[in-house]
């Protein structure tokens, strides 16, 4: 079995004004698109053939960049889209609220601490919120790495992450990285992230 580009739980359009459609559809089709098919060119034949892309992550060789690179990329774009919602912004309720409030003091505190992530990682990379022991963690990571591969410096079990390559906010922000971050808040899917960091307790 081969990995497969998922399908987007909605239109192309349907994150605007905050994430525009041109840059939705090339980043799924293309970008997306690409990581899949080089991650199965990579593993073919390989003992990576039939694991899981978490595994895959988990047991990941660094040294080996078209997995790591690909792989990265598979798995952190499986979960970006589905963090987000055409319905989505807002502030998150129940326990994920209340594990929000206590590692961060607030959601505003936790809204500045992982928009600092995200404007600070220096060319490409991604913005992680992360469950670790039951308490939540932000970091960043660059590239396609992220929090399940060894030795990053970013651990634990992603529960949000937030794509800071230009090629996801360029043609509509241009430089403007900052104002893509804030644009993020409004879309993301808080019902979907609570379910994860309920299962990664
Ligand atoms: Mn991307």
């Amino acid at each position: 079995m081969s990995f497969e580009l998922p399908q987007l739980p909605y239109a192309h359009d349907a994150l605007e004004p905050n994430i525009d459609a041109r840059t939705m559809e090339i980043h799924h089709t293309k970008h997306h698109n690409g990581y899949t098919t080089k991650l199965n060119a990579a593993i073919a034949g390989t003992d990576l053939a039939g694991k899981s892309i978490e595994d895959i992550c988990k047991e990941m060789d660094m040294s080996n960049n078209a997995v790591r690179n690909n792989g990265g990329g598979y798995y952190n774009h499986n979960q970006f889209w589905t963090a987000m919602s055409p319905n989505g912004g807002g502030n998150p309720t129940g326990d994920l609220a209340a594990a929000i409030d206590s590692a961060f003091g607030s959601f505003d505190e936790f809204k500045a601490a992982f928009s600092t992530a995200a404007g600070t990682r220096f060319g490409s990379g991604w913005a992680w919120l992360c469950a670790n022991d039951g308490k939540l963690e932000i970091c960043s990571s660059a590239n396609q790495d992220n929090p399940l591969m060894p030795g990053i410096g970013c651990g634990g079990t992603p529960i949000l992450g937030l794509d800071v390559w230009e090629h996801a906010y360029y043609l509509n922000y241009q430089n403007r990285r900052p104002d893509y971050v804030s644009a993020f808040f409004n879309v993301i899917n808080w019902d979907e992230i609570a379910s994860r960091f309920a299962a990664a307790l």
